[in-house]
């Protein structure tokens, strides 16, 4: 990849993209540089049609340990609100192609929010997750409120966001909140193998099954079914869907080109 990127690493392997947070010394703390950062190397594998999955994960200890809390500590609304970093954040959701987050150590406020954007989580056993914002006399800003409970529920996402408490990756795997809980020598060969597997799948098919799950959370099931109607019509307009369907009739595997 091109771009010379100062907070985190990017490379590119096997049809896999992979994003490290790279300020392991203070956690991989959140600074604005970084945000500006993932969401360029998000954008720029979303566009790479050799990537079929993402995997983003933290150097050292930690996932994230939250925003940069330095950063962050003089400003005033009216800062905030003509940096508008926001804006930028928001466009992580918009990533079309599945994105994996490996959590190892803490995924804590903007973390925990970095980490919610991903379609599926994979965290070591000594992974820990909260919302410690209110601890700091804030509030979570970047989807926390909303992506937790839609994600678990109203009593569950109360107790983790009121406390500011850490919960731990089995707690985590109780509610639903990750997909995997792994020992952490294996954390990334795993998720590895996961992407990987993903991958093979036909690249088009992913993409309008990440749309419908999106549109799932937002919608009535009417209106998310009308939705997911229409995603599947459109497959048919893919060559990988002739290919997926004569390679099982002629009992071959499918050579899928993501067209
Ligand atoms: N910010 C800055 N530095 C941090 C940090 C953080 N969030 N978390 C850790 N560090 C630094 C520590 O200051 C320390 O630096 P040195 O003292 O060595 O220079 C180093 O990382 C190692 O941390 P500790 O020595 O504290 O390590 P411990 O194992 O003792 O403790 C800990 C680990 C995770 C429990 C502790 O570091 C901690 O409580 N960290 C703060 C956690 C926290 O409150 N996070 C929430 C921050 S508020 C936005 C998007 C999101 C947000 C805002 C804006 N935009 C898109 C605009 C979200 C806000 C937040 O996340």
């Amino acid at each position: 990849m091109s771009k010379e990127y100062e907070y985190i690493v990017v490379t590119e392997r096997d049809g896999l993209g992979f994003i490290e947070l790279n300020r392991p010394k203070v956690l991989n703390a959140i600074n604005r540089p970084m945000v500006s950062e993932l969401v360029h190397a998000f954008e720029a594998f979303d566009r790479n049609d050799s990537v079929k999955v993402i995997v983003l994960s933290g150097k050292g200890r930690a996932f994230a340990a939250g925003a940069d809390i330095d950063e962050m500590a003089e400003d005033g609304a009216i800062d905030l609100e003509l940096l508008n970093q926001f804006t930028e954040w928001d466009r992580l959701a918009w990533i079309k192609k599945p994105i994996i987050g490996a959590v190892q150590g803490f995924a804590l406020g903007g973390g925990f929010e970095l980490a919610l954007c991903c379609d599926l989580l994979f965290a070591s056993e000594d992974a820990s997750f909260g919302f410690p914002e209110v601890n700091l006399g804030v509030m979570p800003g970047a989807g926390g409120t909303q992506r937790l409970t839609k994600l678990i529920g109203k009593s569950r996402a109360m107790e983790w966001l009121l406390s500011g408490d850490m919960f731990t990756a089995t707690q985590a795997l109780e509610w639903g909140v990750i997909n995997r809980s792994i020992p952490k020598e294996l954390l990334i060969e795993e998720t590895e193998r996961f992407a990987r597997k993903l991958a093979t799948k036909p690249p088009l098919s992913l993409r309008l099954i990440k749309e419908s799950v999106h549109k799932a959370v937002d919608s009535s099931i009417y209106e998310g079914m009308q939705y997911e109607r229409k995603n599947f019509y459109l497959l048919f307009a893919s060559e990988d869907q002739k290919e997926g369907m004569n390679a099982f009739v002629e009992k071959r595997k499918p050579d899928f080109k993501g067209k």
